[in-house]
């Protein structure tokens, strides 16, 4: 039996992510954002300090720490379920420190393997996202012989890898990573052939909230993009994946709501 579909809303503490950079970053409106994206229907929500889109500049610990853990802190206070966007072992840490339940991790603990046992002994859940290169280079010029086996074999590499390490393979979600080192094509063809990582076990997230390649296919700036979000989310749905990680809450709840009562939980 499916699960019903989980809404992760994206709460990004930072001056340039590629669609809401410098709109939150005064804690106080990171921490307003994400409880009105939980009104409106997100089970977790994802507080990041750090952009990953293609070309963004590093940040350090202390900076990305000084940005994610009040927030994190004001939503855990306020009840909310909170993940940490982040690939860095002390970040996650502090975050865990402030409530957080969830390490969102771009790099599947590869970055930091030690993050892997810092989950583990915290008995929190994690996400694990395949990436081709890091973000600098990743959209340069990227390449596969079969983009869904080579995610899927990355992605029971690092699942293996969780799992040794003492995380629970219960706690642990996959993600095939919508836009990082994938072209338009890579990503239709991940999201066409999602049951085929979905058989790998763990419930699925995907992200493709606003991406660049929604606007390659329809024309849309970012701005325009909730259209193409909505319908790769329900594609997305209707081939397995359970938890959509999204920048508009609201309309997506509602979409995925009818989605599931068509095609779901059951079938
Ligand atoms: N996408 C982004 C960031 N984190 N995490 C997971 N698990 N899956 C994703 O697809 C994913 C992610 C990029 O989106 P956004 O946070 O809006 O932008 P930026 O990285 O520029 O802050």
């Amino acid at each position: 039996m499916k699960a019903a579909p989980l809404i992760m809303g994206i709460v990004n503490v930072t001056p340039d992510s590629f669609s809401d950079g410098g709109l939150f970053l005064d804690p106080g409106a990171a921490v307003e954002h994400g409880e009105r994206l939980a009104r409106e229907g997100a089970a977790i929500l994802d507080v990041g300090g750090e952009s990953t889109r293609p070309g963004a500049d590093p940040v350090s610990v202390e900076e990305e720490s000084r940005r994610v853990v009040p927030v994190v802190e004001g939503l855990a206070d306020r009840g909310l379920e909170v993940s940490v966007d982040t690939s860095k072992v002390e970040v996650a840490r502090a975050a865990l420190d402030a409530g957080a339940v969830l390490v969102n991790d771009v790099t599947a603990f590869r970055s930091a393997p030690e993050l892997a046992g810092l989950v583990a002994e915290r008995g929190a859940r994690c996400c694990l996202m395949h990436m081709l290169g890091e973000p600098r280079t990743m959209q340069a010029d990227p390449r596969y012989e079969d983009v869904v086996d080579e995610v899927r074999a990355f992605l029971e590499q690092r699942l293996a890898f969780a799992v040794s390490e003492g995380i629970p393979e219960s706690r642990i979600w996959l993600d095939p990573g919508i836009g990082f080192g994938k072209t338009v094509e890579h990503n239709l063809e991940l999201l066409r052939r999602l049951p085929e990582i979905v058989a790998i076990g763990p419930p699925v997230l995907v992200g493709t909230s606003r991406k660049s390649f929604l606007g390659k296919i329809g024309g849309a700036p970012v701005s325009g993009r909730l259209g193409g979000t909505i319908a790769s989310n329900l594609i997305a749905w209707e081939r397995g994946a359970r938890i959509f990680r999204v920048h508009d809450v609201a309309p997506i709840a509602d979409a995925l709501a009818v989605a599931a009562a068509t095609v779901g939980p059951d079938v």
